[in-house]
């Protein structure tokens, strides 16, 4: 087993801003550094996160109270970071992971109006407060994310909010990358799929050359 734990990094952003596109180019980036890596995501990652992911994603589960839905979330994570993530950066792994605890300060917190200190408190008990190395925010206009996720089939449960909640989970994220600018890089969704590559590796620039020591 590695001494040196690996890093943890995180992708978050609004519908449809090419988290998918992008960790696709990173994931080959990063291997072909021969870095051992590990792909995850939230809501998921884990057979009971991907049974929650299921339950919290279903549109027929439209009375969903907006707590049940923020402790999913947790219950989610929690499993995700003791069978997933904390292993594999103890074993000097990286670990790259589709959205984590920012979603929910954006979705839950922003969106739904979920108290901020109660999502901190989960943090804290869930995850013993584990936090990303690096979070790149995939920031675009709530206009722009939906057309390009549009006519992917039908919305899940969260998808069919409204504009407004969207312009709300967006202003969370920006907010919460003005308060830590050292963990959060926040890159222009809206270039094109090359050039967002590019911002992400220029990010993840300096943990290469940690790794490369
Ligand atoms: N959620 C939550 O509420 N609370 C939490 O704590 C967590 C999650 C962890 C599932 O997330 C939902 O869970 C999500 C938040 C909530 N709900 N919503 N809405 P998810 O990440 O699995 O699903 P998503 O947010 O719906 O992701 P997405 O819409 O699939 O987007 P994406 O992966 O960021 O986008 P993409 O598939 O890469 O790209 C979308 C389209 O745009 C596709 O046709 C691409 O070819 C195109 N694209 C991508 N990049 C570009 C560029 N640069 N230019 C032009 N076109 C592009």
């Amino acid at each position: 087993m590695s001494l040196i734990r690996g890093k943890f990094i995180s992708l978050e952003g609004g519908e449809g801003a090419g988290k998918s596109t992008l960790l696709a180019g990173l994931r080959e980036h990063i291997t072909a550094q021969r870095v051992s890596l590990v792909q995850t995501r939230e809501p998921g990652g884990t057979p009971l996160g991907e049974a929650a992911r299921a339950i919290v994603l279903d549109p027929a589960q439209r009375g969903m109270a907006a707590e049940t839905e923020l402790l999913l979330m947790f219950a989610s994570r929690a499993q995700l970071v003791r069978e997933v993530i904390e292993p594999a950066l103890a074993a000097g792994q990286w670990v790259l992971c589709d959205r984590f605890t920012d979603a929910s300060y954006a979705y839950q917190g922003g969106g739904r109006g979920q108290p901020l200190e109660r999502i901190a408190e989960l943090e804290r008990w869930a995850t013993d407060g584990l936090r990303p190395d690096l979070t790149l925010l995939l920031d675009l206009p709530v206009s722009t994310g939906r057309a390009r996720a549009a006519g992917r089939g039908e919305a899940d449960r969260i998808e069919v909010e409204t504009d407004a909640f969207f312009e709300r989970v967006r202003s969370v994220y920006r907010a919460r990358a003005a308060a830590e600018p050292l963990r959060f890089r926040v890159i222009d969704a809206s270039q094109p799929v090359a050039e967002v590559l590019q911002s992400a590796l220029a990010a993840l620039a300096p943990f290469m050359v940690e790794h490369a020591q």
